[in-house]
């Protein structure tokens, strides 16, 4: 677990590299979007780890495999919720706090607030269990900068289900675009609660458009703007 010997929540490591999160709901284009940035900053001389979340180190894309098949539907919400808890925890201590560590940029493709809006604001786990579960995997390892995704429902789906092609629809994106349109009003609940965390992007633009505004975002928000094109 993150920050094992440590009292829970707190931790005697700086972080000291960038930490960038992408959060929105199915299709949004994070992973796209992570390829650019990540491309990008390393024109720029910088160096660059990216991930994924469930997933992200050995233990966790076990874990992941779980999760996405739906093996752990029957075992109930929180139980879900405590396996994300757990693959979260071994990829923090395992990849993204030894990568900060070094100073690197890292880019993570969802992290605590899909956590929070799939299996919180929209799921059946409450609050306290949510904020428990956090504390316990990520301590204070929080994103210094979390793109959101904002994209409607439907035209995320749509461009999910392009993606996928004749593959089987994962565990949460088989469920209607009702609920996927909830998830989006949940990240842009948690944005609007966090301004100086988030960047709200509007993903809906085409691909060039949307890495656009978000180099401005990380140059901006990240204090950067020496960096090139
Ligand atoms: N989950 C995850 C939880 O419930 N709790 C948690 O704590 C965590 C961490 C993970 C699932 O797990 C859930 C949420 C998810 O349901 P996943 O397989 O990792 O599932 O999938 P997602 O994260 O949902 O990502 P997707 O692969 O569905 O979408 P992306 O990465 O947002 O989008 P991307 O880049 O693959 O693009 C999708 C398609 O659209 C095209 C791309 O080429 C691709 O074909 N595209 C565009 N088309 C037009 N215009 C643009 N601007 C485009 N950008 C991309």
């Amino acid at each position: 677990m993150a920050n094992s010997g440590e009292p829970v929540g707190t931790t005697t490591q700086s972080v000291r590299g960038h930490f960038i999160t992408f959060e929105g709901g199915e299709g949004a284009g994070k992973t796209t979007q992570i390829a650019r940035l990540a491309q990008r900053l390393r024109e720029n001389g910088l160096s660059v780890v990216t991930t994924r979340e469930p997933g992200g180190s050995p233990g966790a894309e076990a874990i992941r495999h779980v999760l996405l098949s739906g093996a752990a539907e029957q075992l109930g919400p929180e139980a879900e919720a405590m396996l994300f808890a757990a693959a979260r925890a071994d990829h923090v201590d395992s990849l993204i706090r030894p990568a900060l560590q070094r100073n690197d940029w890292v880019l993570c493709d969802r992290f605590i607030d899909s956590t929070r809006v799939y299996q919180g604001l929209t799921g059946a786990v409450p609050a306290r269990i949510i904020v428990a579960l956090e504390a316990i995997s990520v301590g204070d390892c929080k994103p210094d900068l979390t793109l959101l995704l904002d994209i409607p429902a439907d035209i995320g789906l749509y461009r999910a289900a392009q993606r996928r092609g004749d593959a089987a629809v994962d565990r949460f994106e088989k469920d209607g675009s009702e609920i996927q349109e909830r998830r989006r009003e949940g990240f842009l609940a948690l944005a609007r609660g966090e301004p100086s965390r988030f960047a709200v992007i509007d993903a809906a633009q085409d691909t060039e458009t949307v890495a656009e505004a978000i180099w401005y975002a990380v140059r901006t928000r990240l204090g950067i703007g020496g960096l090139g094109n």
